[in-house]
């Protein structure tokens, strides 16, 4: 039996459109950080010769694809026995924060730990992106580039969690599921959206700052960039038919309280949102707990989660201490 845990990832700088043909390959670099303590966890073991795949994903993501990647994996590893899969995660699953990522990412790595050759990472990583595309970035820890084109070199580091500690708020506002699978609303963004065109232009510059931001640890050339680049992608979302919107009346709440903060208050926080209703939120540790503070007395706000760059996904001999009351026998 073998356990891998991997952490989610927020975009400071989107994927949101993919390229021609497929297989979840971006049409254009995305940046993401890695997010310390909202963790997924895969378990892998054997079972007898000729058994079928048994496969779960706690507390309900969808099997189907889960059972297709488990194979998918076999033959890319050359593994040759059925397995046994359990994948779940330590934070809402529903709520739209990017499991599928993180999931992707603990079974890719407790996958290749099965292999008769151990895989380089970048082979892993291009396997967790035929999971789900942004799973490829959760492959490594701290600060995570993602580029189209081709597997090798496809997902580099640009520097590792240490180099900067900043906070991240993940500002929860619904527990429903998301009103439009990210899939289908690029697919539908590419196909429908006249901004689709001026948004792969606008990422380029976006991505220019973000790099340069992150080498030299300057939130206030990071923040207005990441607001931009989560904006402009929403613009083109919003643009399509029929239209995609995914904020709730306290996302925007959340939006405008961050823009207080900064323009009354002189706090440097700067938000970004994904294709959901929740808002991440980026500050220096020292601001932290008066933006918490201010964010979570919001109407709607139902939850504030706190997390910071995290690492890279990692074998562990049983289950994570949050997953351990459940299945630490397996099941
Ligand atoms: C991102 N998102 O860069 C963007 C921003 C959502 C908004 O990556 O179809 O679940 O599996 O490749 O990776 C979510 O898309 O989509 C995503 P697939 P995925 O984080």
């Amino acid at each position: 039996m073998r356990w891998a845990v991997a952490n989610a990832n927020v975009a400071l700088v989107k994927y949101w459109g993919k390229a021609p043909g497929c297989e979840h390959r971006p049409a254009t670099t995305s940046v993401s950080v890695t997010l310390e303590n909202l963790a997924s966890a895969a378990r892998v073991e054997y079972r007898p010769p000729g058994a079928a795949d048994r496969v779960a994903w706690e507390p309900a993501g969808p099997t189907q694809e889960l059972g297709r990647f488990v194979e998918l994996g076999r033959s890319r590893l050359g593994i040759d026995r059925p397995l046994d899969v359990l994948v779940t995660s330590n934070f809402p699953v529903a709520a739209g924060l990017a499991s599928s990522a993180s999931a992707y990412a603990a079974l890719s790595t407790a996958l290749g730990s099965l292999a008769p050759e151990p895989p380089r990472t970048d082979r892993l990583a291009a396997l967790a992106r035929r999971g789900s595309g942004s799973a490829c970035r959760s492959m490594l820890g701290g600060f995570v580039q993602w580029r189209p084109g081709d597997d090798a070199g496809a997902v580099t580091q640009l520097a590792p969690a240490e180099h900067w500690p900043l906070q991240v708020l993940v500002v929860v506002t619904s527990t429903l599921p998301k009103r439009v699978p990210s899939r289908e609303g690029m697919h539908r963004t590419r196909a429908t959206s006249p901004f689709f065109d001026a948004w792969l232009i606008a990422t380029e510059q976006d991505l220019t700052a973000v790099r340069e931001a992150v080498a030299s640890r300057d939130l206030h050339l990071l923040g207005p960039a990441v607001e931009r680049n989560a904006l402009r992608m929403h613009a083109t979302a919003l643009g399509a038919d029929p239209p995609l919107l995914y904020w709730e009346a306290a996302t925007v709440a959340v939006i405008r309280e961050v823009w207080r903060l900064r323009e009354e208050d002189g706090v440097p926080a700067f938000f970004t949102v994904d294709a959901g209703p929740q808002v991440k939120v980026l500050c220096e540790p020292v601001d932290a707990d008066r933006v918490a503070l201010a964010l979570a007395s919001l109407p709607g706000v139902r939850r504030l989660l706190r997390s910071r760059p995290g690492g890279a996904p990692r074998l562990l001999p049983g289950p994570p201490a949050w997953a351990a009351p459940r299945h630490a026998h397996g099941s």
